[in-house]
């Protein structure tokens, strides 16, 4: 009987971004979305079961917040309810970058969990299965399960769709970390806020999925400028809604906005990146390989950067340990 296992999966930043749930339950997106995963967000899982007590969970080697426990018992207890595992389990993770940090921990971290559970499990579950399931726990999970660049459509219980391996993607990203976060609200309350209070979220609902169709297309050409374009106005599209929302939603810092303005100056200047921003202030370029080694020079020297972090795309979720 399997005693310990131990999973790794690869954060993953959204091209066409997921912001918004379907009313209900079962963490349904409102959007579609698409990701790269990338090799250098990493999260490593180690989950063992016990035979008496309660269910334990560590992050980076500290005990996690009453917040974070009861979601992470409530994603146990679906699996146990539906009679996929049984038992207690400890469960210690690691991430190799900053958490909540607006850097997708979320979606490595669920991905890991669940490749690392379904070895626990007596039945076969396909990795279709392990997506939806993922899903449940984080949406953006979904899609680091599948890993490279990979799409989560829309529908009644979706699961993500690997489009290109990581090794056929022939870009990369720079994670640019920067100073002077403002206040963290979680994504999940973001979205509900622009659900509720924002008076774009049916136009942001409408452009994204244009924005979705659009970028398969960009995508089957690999048509790197077109990407860029679609994946930058997606963004800004979905901080717009938040913007207008009331109360505003704001995750920008100074350093964000001096980014853009930056990115924008590079291109004109002959360097083609392009910019998305999840729900923090941190900005993350995307890039040609050949121009990953330029994008991190330049934007290391500008004001207000904590660190600028260069990865390749990463690929699935997997057990790499069990004993
Ligand atoms: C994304 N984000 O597509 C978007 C862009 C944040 C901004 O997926 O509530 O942590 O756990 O399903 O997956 C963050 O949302 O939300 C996210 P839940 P999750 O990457």
């Amino acid at each position: 009987m399997i005693e310990k296992v131990t999973a790794r999966a690869f954060a993953n930043i959204a091209l066409v971004k997921y912001w918004g749930k379907q009313p209900g339950f079962n963490n349904v997106p409102a959007t579609p979305s698409i990701s790269l995963a990338l090799e250098s967000l990493k999260t490593i899982t180690e989950v063992e079961r016990i035979r008496s007590g309660k269910d334990s969970f560590f992050l980076n080697g500290s005990i996690v917040s009453k917040v974070i426990y009861r979601r992470l018992v409530e994603y146990l207890d679906f699996w146990r309810n539906n009679k996929l595992i049984d038992g207690k389990f400890i469960i210690r993770s690691h991430n190799n970058f900053p958490t909540g940090a607006g850097l997708a921990s979320s979606s490595s971290g669920f991905a890991a969990l669940t490749v690392a559970l379904s070895a626990f499990s007596r039945r076969k579950i396909s990795k279709h299965q392990l997506s939806r399931f993922a899903r449940r726990g984080s949406g953006s999970a979904a899609r680091s399960i599948v890993g490279g660049l990979s799409a989560l459509p829309i529908g009644a219980d979706p699961a993500a769709r690997l489009l290109l391996s990581g090794d056929e993607v022939p870009w990369g990203m720079v994670v640019i970390e920067v100073e002077g976060r403002t206040k963290k609200i979680g994504s999940r309350e973001g979205m509900e806020l622009c659900r509720r209070y924002s008076p774009y979220y049916r136009q942001w609902i409408t452009l994204a999925n244009k924005d979705y169709r659009k970028m398969l297309s960009a995508l089957r050409r690999l048509d790197f400028s077109r990407v860029g374009e679609v994946a930058e106005a997606n963004a800004l599209a979905m901080h717009a809604c938040m913007f207008a929302s009331r109360p505003a939603l704001v995750y920008w810092s100074p350093a964000t906005i001096e980014i853009i303005n930056s990115v924008w100056q590079w291109r004109v200047d002959g360097l083609e990146t392009y910019f998305t921003i999840d729900a923090g202030s941190n900005v993350v370029l995307l890039c040609k390989q050949e121009d990953l080694k330029e994008a991190i020079r330049r934007a290391s020297r500008l004001k207000n950067v904590r660190s600028a972090i260069k990865s390749l795309p990463g690929g699935p979720a997997e057990i790499i340990e069990l004993s």
